[in-house]
């Protein structure tokens, strides 16, 4: 699995942009993960546009991510969840889904992230790693150094999500993260695409620079 740029789609702040043109965008421009996040639309909506999202990640090399609906997830051909803290348990819905079906979860303490690591999810999200106005009641960001502590304390890829941006992203790939999670940076951009090839290059020279 290769988290580097994983792109969360919100047709709030898209200027009109759907779901799947931020998707078609997004992946044009590297992305190595398309999550659908949507907290409106019905879900055979859902669906139906997890499908042609499904279908253009497929073609794009990406992975396809459904936030918080396993339903969603596997009716439209997924390559896994992602998993909040009051949604369903990352076993419940490994026992669900088929093999390599995967499997992310939102933490925030050493403690969540020990508990999804054993109860069996695939990768953890640092969430918010800094404050973000893109989720409702995100709350405080919890930093880098509680990352870096994250990261001593489980042995699964960590994504960092909220607040990051070219600016940052940098330094979280260097405190430790495995990819940046990322709604506004790309998606109220103007040109996605071009967005999406900034982030990527420097998640690349940030590796670069982690091996010297
Ligand atoms: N979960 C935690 S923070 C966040 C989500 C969905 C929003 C991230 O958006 P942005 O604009 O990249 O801060
Ligand atoms: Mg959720």
């Amino acid at each position: 699995m290769n988290f580097g740029l994983y792109v969360i789609t919100d047709e709030i702040i898209s200027g009109g942009r759907s779901h799947a043109a931020i998707a078609r965008e997004a992946v044009r421009g590297g992305a190595d993960v398309i999550q659908l996040r949507d907290k409106s639309r019905s879900c055979a909506g859902l669906v139906a546009i997890g499908r042609e999202m499904a279908a253009i990640t497929r073609k794009a090399g990406a992975l396809f991510i459904v936030n918080d609906r396993l339903d969603v997830a596997l009716a439209c051909g997924a390559d896994g969840v992602h998993l909040g803290q009051g949604d369903m348990r990352p076993g419940t819905a490994r026992q669900l889904s088929p093999p390599g079906f995967i499997i992310g979860v939102s933490i925030g303490t050493v403690g969540e992230a020990v508990d999804a690591e054993t109860d069996g999810a695939d990768y953890l999200a640092l969430s918010p790693t800094f404050s973000t106005a893109s989720k409702d009641n995100a709350g405080p960001g919890h930093g880098l150094d509680r990352l870096r502590e994250i990261r001593r304390h489980v042995s699964l890829p960590v994504v960092a999500i909220g607040g990051i941006n070219r600016q940052n992203a940098l330094e979280v790939i260097a405190a430790g993260a495995d990819g940046i999670a990322v709604i506004s940076a790309v998606v109220a951009a103007p040109d996605i695409a071009a967005a999406a090839r900034d982030l990527k290059r420097i998640i690349r020279e940030s590796r670069r620079e982690a091996l010297r």
